[in-house]
Parts: C-alpha cells; sequence; structure tokens
C-alpha cells in the first residue's frame, strides 16, 4: 500500500487554446478539471496501475469537496484535514498551435498550527497501515517549513520507505532527515548545489554528494533523455523511446508513483528504473495530466534501456574515505 501526501492540493484546471495571446481575450477551446497537486497525481497514477493507495493532506471549502469527490470516483481511499479557506486552483495552458505549455500554480490555502499537529497525529497512524511513503509538492501557506522532515523522519522511524518530490528550501530541508528517495529535475540540482550549467559529471557528482549523505536513490529527471540515478550501486542510466509528446504535465508525479510501486512490490532497483520511466512516458502520450493507459506501458517497457555506466567503485576514485 501507498500513502501520498498532498499538503497544497488544487483542483488541476487544463486550458487548451490556440496561439496563446498575452493582453488579448483568448478563448478556451477545451477545458478540463481535475484533483491535482503532485501528491493526487501519483495517487490516481498508482491506483491506475493497480496499487492500493490512501491520500492525505490538507483541503478546504468548496474546492476541497470536489477534490474529494472527484478522488473518491476513481476509488482512492482519502483521509484529508478540512480547513478553513479554498483548496487551489492550478493553471495549465495548452497553446495548441504553439505546443507549448504554461502553468499558473496559485499558493494554496492558510493551514494554521493546529490542523498541522492534526495531520501529524493522523500521518503516524497512516504510516503503520503503507509500505512506502510519498510526500510531494509545495507547501500551503503558514506550512512549518521543516514539516517535511518531520514526516519523513515518521516514515522512517515506523520503517518505511519514503519519496520526496520537492524543489528549493523545501527540498535542501527534507534531505536533512534522509529520505529513500528524491526526484530532482536538473533546475532542482542546480538549486541544491548553487552550480548553473550543470555537465552530466557534475550532475552525478552533486547527486553522489547527495547519496553519501544519507539518501539512498537520487533520480534526475532529464525529460525526453531519459533518466540519470546514483545509488549504493553506482550510476543507471535511463534513456526512453521517442514517442508523440502531448501532455508532459505530470510526468514527474507518474515517474515517482512507479518509484514507489516498484519500491512496495520490492522490485529489484533496474526493474523499478524500467518500470518508473515506462509509466513517465505514456503519461506523456496523454493528454490527461498524472494518468497512463496501461497497454500503452506494456508496450514501452520492453524499449527502456537502463545501463550501469559507472559502478561505486569508479564513483569513489579520489575521494579521501
Ligand atoms: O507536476 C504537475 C503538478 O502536480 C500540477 O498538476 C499542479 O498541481 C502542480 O504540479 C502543483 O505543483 P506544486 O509544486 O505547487 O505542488
Amino acid at each position: 500500500m501507498i500513502l501520498t501526501v498532498t499538503l497544497n492540493a488544487a483542483i488541476d484546471k487544463r486550458y487548451v487554446v490556440e496561439n496563446l495571446q498575452l493582453s488579448e481575450v483568448n478563448r478556451i477551446i477545451e477545458c478540463s478539471y481535475t484533483a491535482g497537486g503532485k501528491g493526487l497525481n501519483v495517487s490516481r497514477v498508482a491506483s491506475i496501475a493497480g496499487e492500493k493507495v490512501i491520500a492525505t493532506g490538507f483541503v478546504g471549502g468548496h474546492a476541497g469537496e470536489y477534490i474529494i469527490e472527484q478522488i473518491e470516483k476513481q476509488k482512492i481511499q482519502n483521509a484529508f484535514i478540512k480547513v478553513k479557506g479554498e483548496s487551489r486552483s492550478c493553471i495549465n495552458i495548452y497553446d495548441i498551435t504553439n505546443h507549448t505549455q504554461t502553468e499558473f500554480l496559485e499558493p494554496g490555502l492558510f493551514v494554521d498550527n493546529s490542523s498541522q499537529e492534526e495531520l501529524l497525529k493522523m500521518y503516524q497512524e497512516l504510516v503503520q497501515t503503507c509500505d512506502v511513503v510519498t510526500i510531494s509538492g509545495s507547501l500551503p501557506q503558514g506550512c512549518d517549513q521543516q514539516i517535511y522532515q518531520k514526516l519523513v523522519s515518521l516514515a522512517k522511524e515506523a520503517g518505511k520507505k519514503v519519496i520526496v518530490d520537492a524543489s528549493g528550501n523545501l527540498l535542501q530541508e527534507s534531505i536533512k532527515a534522509k529520505p529513500t528517495m528524491i526526484k530532482p529535475n536538473i533546475d532542482e540540482i542546480k538549486a541544491l548545489t548553487g552550480m548553473e550549467g550543470l555537465s552530466r559529471e557534475e550532475l552525478i557528482t552533486a547527486a553522489k554528494t547527495i547519496v553519501r549523505s544519507g539518501v539512498e536513490i537520487v533520480a534526475i529527471s532529464l525529460g525526453k533523455e531519459g533518466t540519470l540515478t546514483v545509488c549504493e550501486e553506482g550510476v543507471y542510466q535511463v534513456t526512453v523511446p521517442k514517442i508523440d509528446v502531448i501532455n508532459t504535465v505530470g510526468c514527474g508525479d507518474s515517474m515517482v508513483a512507479g518509484f514507489a510501486i516498484g519500491l512496495a512490490r520490492k522490485m529489484p532497483l533496474e526493474e523499478i528504473l524500467k518500470f518508473a520511466s515506462a509509466i513517465s512516458v505514456a503519461n506523456a502520450m496523454q493528454l490527461e495530466t498524472g494518468f497512463f493507459v496501461k497497454e500503452e506501458m506494456e508496450k514501452i517497457l520492453p524499449l527502456i534501456r537502463v545501463k550501469l555506466i559507472k559502478k561505486t567503485e569508479e564513483l569513489n576514485e579520489g575521494v579521501p574515505t
């Protein structure tokens, strides 16, 4: 079972437009609403893959009711803390003329200390019932910046694997609690290292430093270039087949879901890398965020290539022990 944490749940609104123009009236051709926020995308993808999921976090107001209604329709078990205010909307503008995606992410509602305490208390019970925990996305307003650290520590104290998908200071703080895995993209790795224009070797060195600090797996998503994963065995390069990309929003969340499923099913790491990458690619083939078609994923799976490009001993060359 996977426990997903979405502290800043959202209604994801996708607007399809033709030739988006700033300072003009842009008529929307098609719009769709889904329960979103990274953790709820992880929940939906894991549920499609056949994994039992329970989702927790904060929701509020009519928007919060809508989010709960949507995830219950998707048969996703949930235990959200209801707070005052309205859950946010995250807008994804999909320009079919210029093939661009532009996102507007609201900051989210305000969560007071007592609601945060209530969540931590419930989380400690939920963690006992799961195999893997995923903690994803931004924090709502008022949230303690150390809350991800606390959630990671509680999961580890309960002997559970825990994946964090966050950015900036939140990711930096989370790493201090030594999560099982993080999945930064290149910008997030640059922010962690404070370095610009990272070469592949510098990316690997940065990830290796994080692994040395106690994070078991650092999977750097490189978009259509696949993934570079650094762990105790060494460095794996994952390459993915070329596809007709429809919508890449949610690919990172789909990858997190794939990793969580693989860890829950105790798959060998190379199988997890293939499985997670295939789900992420399959998500990009769908207009809907955080969604994939199993048959498409199964066709992609054999086309994923995983290669151990560096062993640990090579990684440690020249490093004082
Ligand atoms: O990764 C895509 C997405 O989950 C969107 O669906 C939207 O909800 C956004 O990210 C939320 O990101 P945030 O980092 O604010 O939680």
